[in-house]
């Protein structure tokens, strides 16, 4: 027998949740079916001649590749037509998208549509990330997209690799589903995913390193360092995605890190996107059993007072990044 879908999955899940179950279950099943749209427009690009840049730099300061605006107007599209969304908060665009609703209890949501897109000239791994929660009424509705990511009521990511696979929690367990292709029908493949409490291998972009904490510098020389009965030293993965990194740290363990630039201690600097990268994924994780930490807090207790906020980011086996927020202490 088939494993079940996600449709039936998101069924399920309803029962565990409150008023906005079937908001973010519309949403989430929408979501899938533009990733089965992505997953077939990114296997054809290079023949479509989709690949490349646009020409200019997105609100986050990255060059803007014709399949981000591309992704960012299909994502749109898919969430206007839920009737369920009040406010898109994307990468791709500078100021929120308001939409029109029907019905009680409408949600907002932030979104990366193609994560890691430098990856798509080389044909690598990229994703799409996702966080929803609650409009509570606010005006205008995207304003609700800030505060912790405590506030999320779900969130998940997309990894369009040799297989597409999505990722989501609804704050009950983390969930993995692959996409069959025939069908364009999202299958239960990881059911509640437990992330090891420590792992073997960190992913972070050392060329960094100089930029880094120190007490990030002495963790990941920590890392490095031989020691036959703590089971170092680790093995560096990193591919430039993150989905890729959060996707491999989550089933087989150990960390992803995108720590701060801390060149000026006054003013450290962090790369990634707090809304529609750090705190979903951080959600995602705490879900299956990990950690996410900023070095100093609590990912999910990171208030957002921007929309394109930029945090910090050390996630993964809980043991592993307990030893990585001690360096920072220290
Ligand atoms: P792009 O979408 O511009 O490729 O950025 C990807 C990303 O936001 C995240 O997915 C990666 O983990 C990280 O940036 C890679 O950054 P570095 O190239 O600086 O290592």
């Amino acid at each position: 027998m088939a494993p079940i879908s996600l449709s039936e999955h998101l069924a399920t899940q309803q029962a565990t949740q409150g008023p906005h179950a079937p908001g973010v279950a519309t949403i989430v099943g929408r979501l899938s079916r533009v990733a089965a749209v992505i997953a077939r427009e990114l296997a054809h690009a290079a023949l479509r001649d989709r690949l490349g840049y646009v020409g200019g730099i997105n609100v986050s300061g990255d060059e803007v590749k014709k399949l981000d605006i591309w992704g960012h107007e299909v994502v749109e599209a898919a969430l206007r037509a839920t009737g369920a969304c009040a406010a898109f908060v994307s990468e791709e665009a500078k100021e929120p998208i308001e939409m029109a609703t029907e019905g009680a209890n409408p949600l907002v949501v932030c979104c990366d549509p193609v994560d890691g897109s430098s990856n798509l000239d080389v044909n690598g791994s990229v994703g799409t990330i996702f966080g929803i929660r609650a409009a509570d009424g606010k005006t205008p509705a995207a304003s609700a997209a800030l505060g912790p990511g405590t506030r999320q009521l779900a969130a998940g990511y997309v990894m369009y690799g040799p297989a597409t696979t999505l990722v989501y929690t609804v704050g009950h367990g983390t969930h993995g589903f692959t996409l069959d292709q025939p069908s364009g029908e999202f299958r239960l493949t990881y059911p509640d995913i437990r992330i090891p409490r420590r792992g073997k291998i960190y992913g972070i972009n050392e060329g960094n390193a100089h930029t880094w904490h120190p007490g990030q510098r002495a963790f990941v020389e920590h890392l490095k360092t031989p020691d036959k009965a703590s089971g170092r030293p680790y093995s560096l993965r990193y591919s430039g995605a993150m989905v890729g990194d959060v996707h491999r740290t989550l089933l087989d363990g150990g960390l992803f890190m995108y720590p701060a630039d801390w060149s000026d201690p006054q003013k450290p600097k962090a790369k990634l996107r707090l809304l529609y990268e750090v705190a979903p994924m951080g959600m995602v994780v705490e879900q299956a059993g990990g950690r996410a930490s900023t070095g100093l807090e609590r990912v999910l207790d990171v208030v957002a007072t921007e929309y394109h906020q930029r945090a910090s980011v050390i996630l993964g086996s809980p043991d592993d990044v307990a030893m990585a927020d001690e360096f920072y202490r220290r």
